[in-house]
């Protein structure tokens, strides 16, 4: 019995270990920079036959379906059959996720990649699909096939903005980038926010058209795909339904604070049965089948042909009911219950939905469907047959105001959940014998800084004209780096958990919020867990390493080219395995402030981990980086039992129910520098 222990011991020991040594970067080896190299080249000039002449022949006689090995044949042999027969979503049309039969192909292809058992296999594959199926298709599976494979990890894809970068960019910045390529002159366009200040909207256009922003976005629906079948895949997505909801929550609550910034009201909830009373005019064309469609001021949803306003009404109703009487009905009519561990994680499964939904047919498909009837409002019924509005792609959709209000019309429901569980009791607040004293914290500083979105993928490769650089150069939002210092007593040695919040203090008229009213504007800057010893200490941490964010991403032509010289043995490029693609930008951590100075909240709370914590790794496991909004991938499950958010997702009663000698809170002033040198 005895032996057994020590080589259960010796097992857990030799699994942190492992779990420490994949931690941070190593140089990688040759196999890996072949991998890395030809992922990117697959994602160039998508739109294009694939100008990699040795990619090409690879496949020349290649037939997946015959050739290849896999875990599940059925999907190759399916997407084969449809493909033989013609009938799949043609290259060059538009692809949407949102779009049924669009995802099933999709669906397809990707679990094809999945399914593949080794490299040779799934590469070929992937190879033989780049010139074969829908571009959109293609990059959409290939990216999550990338994400979820052992034999990819740490593979970086490209950013979308550069994949695609018609969807980010406006017509104006197209049409001159043809020029600068006819011309054969190398260009930086300057690239304003759509309308103009006459559209109050546009105040807060620097968030929703950020390009980080909608990349971030893009790339966490990647990590949890509302179509992804967990025990199929045989990949868990641990709370991936609280995720949904946490997420959303958190950048519309980004959203709010920018828009307080700027003296804008707080966004309303969409109804479906009222105009939507902000238009938006998206300037920007698909690269084939014309402009992104405009909707005017004080627009009314219509029905489509199969999703009724009155439908949603209905789902929204049904999930009211469910939420009132804490209980949801699965298919087989069977009641369970929405309580306060699991319940959120249901809801969110529900409402988006995934395919985890107790119950589609009941419950519906309230916020995937909202999506498309906003994409669709202007030409509800196809007689236009304009192409898919930015709410029908994952990558365009936070451009449109209408993205908050539908995402807050959702998150009121999560909202009514939480409101109707009982406020957190003392107990479960406070850590005895761990007392926070003080937190020293840096100027918080915001600044307008600009940006270039490399253009390469956006013109064609052509015979007789060489490519020229051509570059989009766009205004963004960034803060100076800040550090902080909490000093902490404690009575004894403690593994500690710290979540950091940050709440506006006043509203537009300089009252105070109260700390329950401020509750849904709270804002996640960090979490992560540290040793605290006995006696007093300090724990230092700075912006750029909080659990919310990842930094900026590098352009694909100084990657591309950073691996070729690595593989020419000239430089040697460090790759993370746990290196997260989703994540909030650093540069937008902080809401932008007003240029006087705008006073904020900044809160902490600080909890036993050995209490709270899932996994058997290290303390300090960081799982990639940006676990907050990003939660976890690989196979760990979720790192701690607390609800995601807590404690400022239930109701508070009052200041004095709520803070216990563990927290501390701290007023901040976030200034906007409008003088800031580039
Ligand atoms: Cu992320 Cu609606 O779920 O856009």
């Amino acid at each position: 019995m005895k032996w057994l222990l020590t080589l259960g011991l010796l097992v857990v020991l030799a699994s942190l270990a492992q779990a420490k040594l994949t931690r941070g970067s190593v140089p990688a080896d040759h196999e890996f920079l072949v991998r890395q190299r030809d992922i990117i080249r697959l994602c160039m000039k998508v739109h294009q036959h694939n100008h990699y002449e040795e990619q090409v022949d690879l496949v020349k006689d290649y037939d997946p379906s015959v050739a290849g090995k896999f875990k599940d044949v059925t999907p190759i042999k399916k997407l084969m059959k449809y493909y033989n027969a013609k009938t799949l979503l043609p290259r060059g049309d538009i692809f949407s996720l949102f779009h049924k039969e669009h995802r099933e192909e999709m669906i397809l292809l990707f679990e094809s990649f999945l399914f593949a058992q080794d490299w040779d296999t799934f590469f070929k594959t992937a190879v033989w699909a780049r010139d074969r199926i829908n571009e959109g298709q293609f990059v959409y599976a290939l990216s999550v096939a990338v994400l979820h494979r052992d034999d990819c990890k740490g593979i970086i894809l490209p950013p979308a903005y550069e994949i695609y970068p018609h969807l980010f960019v406006t017509s104006e910045v197209i049409d001159s980038a043809y020029k600068a390529k006819m011309t054969q002159t190398p260009a930086t366009i300057y690239m304003n926010f759509t309308g103009t200040v006459r559209n109050p909207e546009q105040w807060v256009a620097y968030l929703g058209e950020d390009v980080g922003l909608n990349s971030h976005h893009a790339h966490w629906h990647m990590d949890f795909p509302f179509w992804w079948k967990a025990a199929e895949y045989g990949i868990e997505k641990d709370r991936k339904g609280e995720l949904f909801y946490y997420m959303h929550h958190q950048m519309i609550a980004r959203y709010d604070l920018e828009r307080l910034s700027n003296w804008l009201p707080f966004v309303e909830p969409l109804s479906f049965e009222e105009k939507i009373e902000h238009g938006f005019y998206p300037q920007t064309t698909y690269r084939v089948g014309g402009e992104f469609p405009a909707r005017p001021d004080n627009f009314h949803f219509h029905d489509l042909e199969d999703i009724k306003i009155k439908d949603m009404l209905d789902y929204t109703r049904r999930i009211k009911e469910a939420i009132v009487k804490h209980t949801v009905i699965n298919k087989n009519g069977e009641h369970i219950p929405l309580d306060a561990v699991h319940g959120i994680d249901i809801l969110g499964d529900l409402m988006e939905p995934s395919v985890e939904s107790p119950h589609e047919d009941y419950y519906g498909s309230l916020h995937n469907y909202a999506h498309i009837l906003l994409g669709k409002v202007t030409d509800p019924l196809g007689k236009f047959d304009l192409p898919p509005g930015v709410m029908e792609h994952f990558e365009t959709a936070t451009r449109d105001p209408a993205f908050f209000r539908l995402h807050k019309h959702i998150d009121n429901l999560f909202k009514m959940h939480k409101d109707l569980l009982p406020p957190y009791t003392k107990a479960e607040l406070e850590f005895p014998g761990v007392k926070v004293l003080d937190w020293e914290i840096g100027n918080l500083v915001t600044y307008y800084e600009e940006f270039d979105i490399d253009m390469l993928n956006a013109l064609d490769n052509t015979v007789d004209l060489p490519n020229v650089e051509v570059k989009a150069r766009v205004q963004r939002l960034n803060h100076e780096p800040f550090t902080w210092a909490l000093h902490v007593e404690s009575d004894k040695e403690v593994t500690a958990a710290f979540r950091v919040f940050l709440g506006p203090k006043q509203d537009w008229y300089g009252s105070d919020f109260t700390i329950n009213t401020v509750r849904p504007y709270v804002i996640e800057i960090d979490k992560f867990v540290a040793k605290v010893v006995a006696g007093k200490s300090v724990i230092h941490r700075k912006s750029s390493e909080s659990s919310v964010t990842i930094p900026d991403r590098e352009t694909t032509t100084l990657l591309l080219d950073r691996v070729d010289l690595a593989l020419d043995g000239k430089e040697t490029l460090n790759v993370n395995k746990d290196e997260r693609h989703c994540g909030y930008p650093d540069r937008l951590l902080l809401p932008k402030g007003r240029k006087q100075g705008m006073p904020y909240q900044i809160y902490v709370i600080v909890t036993d981990f050995e209490k709270e914590k899932v996994n058997d790794l290290p303390y300090d496991y960081d799982y990639g980086g940006s676990l907050s909004y990003c939660g976890v991938v690989g196979g760990h499950k979720y790192p701690d039992t607390k609800a995601m958010g807590f404690p400022f997702d239930r109701r508070i009663y009052s200041r004095e129910d709520f803070f216990t000698d563990n927290m501390y809170t701290k007023d901040v002033t976030i200034t906007f520098n409008e003088n800031h040198k580039h």
